[in-house]
């Protein structure tokens, strides 16, 4: 067993890490405060290759295996979580889906374009009424002969404004239940597809999360992803693979908070001396430490599975389900270690905190990466 990184993935993490330095971290406590989508520092996370790391160079991707796409989730995440998410939706999500099951036409006319970054893409499944029940679309795509319609509504979808192509989950055969099921690409501007109100979040709010509205928009045949009803195995399929992005996200905010309480136990006094030098404190780190250690064990090896060809189902919704945790309990200690100045926004953490919540939500709650590991459990 070989748990050294090669030499490329090294070089990655560290371009990375000084991305996320030098680019995130000035303003982002700003983004924040203000909702303010980083559309400057994706620019330059496209010019790096973040955005279509996976994909094929002849799609225009960087032809990058899984787990450097996670050290690069990984430390983009320890600064700003708002940004990393736009990175892993426009990479697993979309870019992912799209060139494993999308037609030549289709990865010539949307891939090129997403994996460099000229635009970015949206994941549409959730909907008023299906989040974790996800068989339940309530939006249709009618299929009228060389064309769908689709009418209904998305919610919480992030890059909701600031995406051009979007993947629509849409049922158009509700006597076949999931088998009825479809994905389609939808391009923005399509008469009849609007983007509704942005959402006002608790955390990741420099990201920009809108619901969406189709009112009879027209979408032709060739935009269905696979064959006829195959779209809600797409959207499984692809969220296995959104889940170690996600998980590597958590995994990023709880590093971050970490190395933040790290650092200051060592400058703050209290007592005489600085507070790390109190058993309190230091036992908190240890188990930060070995919480964090656990948790990046499970997210490489859900990448390393996924690189490898292996099913990767159990493993991604493994390694989100305990990195989220972590990240929430990593993020609430930080902000205890860093006392009275923990919960003012100066010193990072208590947005880290926000920003955790949600990955114990998205892409699976933590309740069914639970149905998802029981089920795999207990088949065998
Ligand atoms: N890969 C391929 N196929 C999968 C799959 C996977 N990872 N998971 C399920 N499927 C298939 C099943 O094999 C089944 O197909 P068949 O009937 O041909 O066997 C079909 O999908 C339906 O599966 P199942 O019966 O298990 O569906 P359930 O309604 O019980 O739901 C869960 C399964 C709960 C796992 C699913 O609905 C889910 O993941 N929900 C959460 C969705 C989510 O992440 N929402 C967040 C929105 S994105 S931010």
């Amino acid at each position: 067993m070989d748990f050294t990184l090669s030499e490329e993935q090294l070089m990655i993490q560290q371009a990375a890490r000084d991305f996320a330095q030098n680019e995130l971290l000035p303003g982002v406590i700003e983004r924040d405060d203000a909702q303010k989508f980083p559309s400057e520092q994706v620019k330059k996370m496209a010019e790096l290759g973040f955005m279509g790391m996976m994909v094929d160079p002849k799609y225009g991707g960087s032809g990058l295996d899984t787990i450097s796409y996670a050290l690069v989730m990984e430390e983009l995440s320890k600064i700003d979580a708002s940004a990393s998410v736009i990175v892993s939706v426009n990479n697993s999500l979309v870019c992912w889906g799209l060139e494993t099951f999308g037609s030549e036409v289709q990865k010539e006319k949307y891939l090129s374009r997403l994996s460099t970054g000229q635009c970015i893409g949206a994941f549409c499944l959730s909907e008023p009424e299906a989040g974790s029940d996800a068989t339940s679309q309530k939006t249709t795509a009618l299929d009228k002969g060389d064309h769908y319609i689709i009418n209904g509504t998305k919610n919480w979808i992030t890059n909701g404004n600031s995406a051009e192509i979007y993947l629509v989950i849409a049922q158009t055969d509700i006597s076949k239940g999931h088998k009825g099921i479809n994905a389609l690409i939808v391009e923005k501007g399509t008469p009849g597809f609007e983007i509704g109100p942005k959402e006002n979040k608790l955390g990741i709010r420099g990201s920009d999360t809108h619901s969406l509205i189709f009112n009879d928009v027209k979408v032709p045949k060739e935009n269905r992803i696979g064959e006829d009803g195959f779209g809600f195995k797409f959207a499984m399929k692809t969220l296995a693979g959104g889940r170690i992005g996600i998980a590597a996200q958590a995994l990023g905010i709880a590093a971050g908070a970490y190395e933040m309480a790290l650092k200051y136990s060592k400058e703050r006094k209290a007592f005489g001396t600085e507070i790390s030098n109190h058993q309190a404190i230091a036992f908190k780190l240890a188990d930060m430490h070995v919480q964090i250690e656990a948790a990046r064990h499970l997210v490489y090896k859900a990448a390393w599975d996924k690189d490898q060809g292996n099913n990767y189902d159990l493993s991604s919704a493994m390694a989100k389900l305990y990195a989220s945790q972590v990240a929430m309990d990593t993020t609430i200690e930080a902000v205890q270690i860093h006392g009275g100045n923990g919960f003012v926004k100066d010193y990072h953490v208590e947005r880290m905190m926000r920003d955790a919540k949600i990955t114990q939500i998205y892409e699976g709650t933590s309740e069914i990466q639970k149905i998802v590991i029981s089920r795999s459990i207990l088949k065998n």
